[in-house]
């Protein structure tokens, strides 16, 4: 498979360039920029939390400005545009199309992004990403909310822009001889997560809308001095968020699914399996939102029944699980840097569903809400696994994208440093939650428990800071000075066989 290998070209050309791959290297570039950003904030936040009292950050006020803004980055301009990037890259050419369905839409979602991430930056809001109100209506400081409430409802429209997009390239510009079901699995996720967005995605406009207008005292949705109910926003905007994070983590399954069965040197064990439970994870997304709200005083029956809807996406998710350990079973597997982290990922990805278990079962919940066991629990899956799944995947087209090796070995230290610091940082966050300290704080008292394990978090945090040093100097040389790569076998896996997409769509 060769994807991009050009001669380098001037950057206005990538820029004003409606083609598919250049779209996705700008989506990469950007995404991979804002990852950097986010994680220098997550390493103040570590650096704060090191000891009691003040240690870097000057008050409590600029220490919520730094984990909403590290929150909203990572997952919205992180996450969500590196997945477009792959996609980008490899949906057309899966389905043989020689561009996605509509390529100027395609840079107009793209270029969405730079205004919000900035509108985002420099507003710097202090609400967390979830905008809390009535805190963000009535007294969060602007214009920095609403610059944030802006900057969001461009990265949503965005978002409907692009799944509009692979859905119809997917569904509508699919090579005739192929037929839905030998769609490959990477483009598979596509397809679900892009109907996921379509489906979740207006009720969060409306409710960002919402929470504008009684920002601007014209309406009270929100505003219990005004009649309004903050639960109301929970609802929307969990509704949205719950299925979101399916959005997030299919198309990081859908990139392992590419690396597990490659690396194996076996063909998936079962593809259609694999179809079915992106299929059924879409599906049951929609079936659990108000499992973030036990603690809001529903009745019973209403936690029942959110319970049981949790629960149901076990099977889904463990299917995938299987399908993995499956195709792996008497493999002949080589550990190159992508398999390590595609590996490392599904670990991270079972625990994290293992704490979910508990976190479904509602009169568990009553001791880990709220607590920072909810912190381990969601960076498992955000950290662990979606964004192992994402830095496996992107040392895998490396080659294909920059026609140059990466560097094996500090790919593989990369992981290894990276690996321990995320089992470091967030199994101990579980344990410091069962401990009894709250999410969200700037300070806390002087409990010796408390105090090493906020330690033993913060090491583990510069542990995965120094292994991303390491990880731009790799990218960054290895793009200019890097070993010619063999593309039609960059690792080394003994032929074409195991490349099973040849194309390269000509630029237009
Ligand atoms: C080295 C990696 C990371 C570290 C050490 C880290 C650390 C933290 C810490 C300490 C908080 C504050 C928790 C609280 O007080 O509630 C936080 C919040 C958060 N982090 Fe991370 N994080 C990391 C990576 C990520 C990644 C990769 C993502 C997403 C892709 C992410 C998404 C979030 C979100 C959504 C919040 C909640 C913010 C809010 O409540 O407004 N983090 N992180
Ligand atoms: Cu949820």
């Amino acid at each position: 498979m060769v994807l991009e290998l050009q001669k380098p070209r001037p950057i206005w050309q990538i820029m004003f360039s409606t083609h598919h791959t250049d779209v996705g290297l700008l989506y990469l570039i950007t995404s991979i920029a804002f990852l950097f950003m986010g994680g220098a904030l997550a390493l103040a936040i570590r650096a704060e939390l090191f000891l009691p009292g003040s240690q870097i950050i000057a008050d409590s006020m600029t220490f919520n400005r730094i984990f909403t803004v590290h929150g909203t980055t990572l997952i919205f301009l992180f996450i969500i545009p590196f997945a477009s990037a792959v996609g980008n890259y490899f949906v057309p050419i899966m389905v043989r199309y020689k561009d996605m369905a509509y390529p100027k839409l395609n840079a107009i979602a793209f270029w969405m992004i730079p205004p919000a991430g900035a509108l985002i930056w420099l507003g710097f809001a202090d609400f967390t990403w979830y905008a809390t109100p009535p805190y963000s209506i009535i007294s969060a400081p602007g214009p920095a909310a609403d610059m944030w409430i802006f900057g969001l409802k461009i990265l949503g429209i965005s978002s409907v822009l692009g799944a509009i997009n692979f859905i119809v390239t997917i569904l509508k510009c699919k090579h005739p001889d192929m037929s839905l079901g030998q769609v490959p699995l990477l483009a598979w996720s596509f397809l679900a997560s892009s109907l996921i967005i379509l489906v979740a995605i207006p009720t969060f406009a409306a409710a960002l809308l919402m929470l504008l207008t009684d920002r601007l005292g014209v309406s009270g949705f929100f505003n219990p001095a005004m009649g309004g109910d903050p639960i109301a926003y929970a609802h929307l905007f969990w509704f949205t968020f719950h299925p979101e994070v399916y959005v997030l983590v299919i198309p990081a399954i859908g990139m392992m699914y590419e690396i597990i069965p490659r690396f194996s040197r076996k063909p998936i064990f079962s593809h259609s399996s694999g179809i079915f439970a992106f299929v059924l994870l879409s599906v049951v997304s929609f079936s659990s939102w108000a499992h973030h709200m036990y603690a809001t005083g529903m009745s019973f029956t209403e936690k029942t029944v959110f319970m049981i809807g949790t629960l149901a996406a076990v099977p889904a998710s463990a299917m995938h699980v299987f399908n993995f350990i499956a195709t792996m079973w008497n493999g002949r597997i080589r550990f190159a840097t992508p398999m390590m982290w595609a590996v490392g990922g599904i670990a991270l990805f079972f625990s994290a569903g293992a704490g979910g278990v508990v976190n479904a079962a509602m009169p568990l919940d009553f001791q880990t809400h709220d607590s920072y066991w909810v912190v381990g629990h969601f960076h498992l899956f955000v950290m662990g696994t979606i964004a192992f799944g994402s830095i496996g995947y992107l040392y895998y087209m490396f080659p294909y994208v920059t026609g140059r090796m990466y560097n094996e070995k500090m790919g593989k230290v990369h992981f290894v440093m990276s690996f321990i610091g995320t089992v470091l940082v967030f199994f101990t966050q579980h344990v410091l939650g069962l401990y009894g300290m709250p999410r969200r704080i700037f300070d806390y008292p002087p409990i010796p428990e408390w105090i090493a394990m906020n330690q033993i978090a913060s090491v583990g945090a510069m542990i995965i800071g120094t292994s991303m040093v390491i990880f731009l100097i790799n990218m960054i040389h290895s793009s200019a000075k890097g070993k010619i790569a063999d593309t039609d076998d960059p690792f080394d896996l003994g032929g074409k066989y195991y490349y099973p997409f040849e194309s390269k769509n000509p630029h237009h």
